[in-house]
């Protein structure tokens, strides 16, 4: 082809010629994973589009994933706890009791949902510091998350991370580290590791929508295209970047649909209905368990609170929006399925069990608060695998000095 006939070629690739292209590569792939689960519904991306299968009054317009029911109040307690516990921590921080918090109230869908959906003996989860919500149902007790907000002498990381920096090795959850989006091309590599290994595992990486302006969100999804990693990258799409709206973060019509630039699939859906979280990702999860490679989820969400503790949302977000967004709050809509479709619930037992958790949790954070704090001699340990020469005489000047 000469130069002129490639330019008139494209001068005739107009944006809808762009768009049906897309919509055909989808199609097809559509077909190829209805094998899967028959969800040929799930390949949305545009700006109108979205899946969603409870909405916000709990009634179910979708295809129902027909989660056993007591797997289902489990994950329902969970929420309900996230959501109890973060409130707590909120006010403990402005008591003085502990440092900053990053807190997660209304993205509990996105986060339980999420995990709900993995192998828990064999998937991996790479978070990010907003999600409480995952570290909870990936079995972390309050006692442990306590003792870890607190950083005392029980704590796992003997007080070394800042409060949201949850990592549980035993849990197969991987460190955070401050910088935005660091931890995806982590998550990409261990992806590729597993592939070449023949493991057969899955990795979910969680960020926000801020993350995707990062170079490292790109790498992460560019390498894990071109090796078909076994990724599942969540983007908890909760409208800000601290106070910067998500339409001055990307010209791209959403989130999900910078995927298929990397050259795998981008599904958005209801952040807040975890139905739809659970759906996508257990599709996504067995797609790459298959050798088919990664995808992008979209997780159209809402933070309900500050950014964090140091943060006034009131700056920069209207309190009209916050309550439009409280209306499609994801913990009343799946309490309403559970009474309405289940019969496994009522306004009685929800009120029992919002008691029995705050009982929990009172007593929980009194007694990991009566616990001291580590050993400032514990410093030097797990840094290397042995001390340096420097570490060494730091630790004995400490020791003089405590003597
Ligand atoms: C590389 C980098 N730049 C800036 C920051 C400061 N910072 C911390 S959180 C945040 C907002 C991130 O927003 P988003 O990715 O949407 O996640 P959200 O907090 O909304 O869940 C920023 C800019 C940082 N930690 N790292
Ligand atoms: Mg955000």
């Amino acid at each position: 082809m000469t130069k002129k006939v490639v330019q008139r070629a494209k001068a005739k690739m107009t944006k809808k010629s762009y768009k049906r292209k897309i919509s055909d590569r989808s199609t097809s792939k559509q077909m190829r994973y209805s094998a899967l689960e028959g969800r040929s519904d799930l390949l949305t991306t545009g700006p109108n589009e979205m899946l969603q299968i409870l909405d916000p009054s709990g009634r179910i317009i979708g295809k129902d994933p027909e989660i056993r029911t007591e797997v289902l109040l489990g994950a329902y307690r969970n929420m309900v706890l996230t959501r109890i516990f973060d409130e707590k921590l909120i006010s403990l921080q402005r008591q003085g009791r502990m440092g900053t918090y990053v807190s997660c109230s209304g993205q509990e869908a996105s986060q339980i949902g999420a995990v709900l959906a993995l192998s828990k003996d064999k998937d991996w989860i790479f978070p990010m510091y907003r999600d409480m919500g995952m570290i909870i149902q990936a079995g972390v007790s309050i006692k442990q998350l306590a003792n870890r907000m607190i950083g005392n002498a029980e704590d796992e990381a003997l007080g070394r991370d800042l409060p949201n920096l949850f990592a549980w090795k035993s849990k197969k959850i991987v460190s955070f580290a401050a910088p935005i989006a660091s931890h995806l091309p982590l998550a990409t590599g261990f992806a590729m590791a597993a592939r070449l290994r023949k493991d057969n595992l899955v990795t979910i990486s969680t960020f926000g929508d801020g993350a995707t302006s990062s170079g490292e969100f790109h790498v992460a999804m560019n390498f894990a295209g071109v090796y078909k990693a076994p990724s599942i990258f969540i983007c908890e799409n909760n409208q800000y970047a601290i106070s910067v709206p998500v339409r001055q973060q990307t010209a791209s019509e959403s989130i999900a649909v910078k995927a298929h630039a990397y050259g795998f699939d981008g599904i958005k859906v209801d952040g807040n209905d975890i139905f739809a979280v659970y759906t996508a990702v257990r599709w996504a999860a067995e797609k790459a368990r298959t050798g088919d490679g990664p995808t992008l989820i979209e997780c159209v969400t809402y933070r309900l609170g500050a950014h964090s503790t140091a943060d006034d949302w009131k700056k920069y977000r209207s309190t009209d929006e916050v309550e439009t967004w409280r209306r499609k709050d994801p913990i009343p809509r799946l309490k309403e399925y559970l009474i309405r479709n289940r019969e496994a619930w009522s306004e009685d037992k929800d009120a029992k069990l919002r008691a029995e958790i705050e009982a929990e949790i009172g007593q929980t954070i009194s007694s990991s608060e009566k616990i001291p704090p580590p050993d400032p001699m514990t410093m030097f340990d797990d840094v290397y695998s042995s001390r340096s020469k420097n570490l060494e005489e730091q630790s004995k000047e400490l020791k003089s000095q405590e003597s």
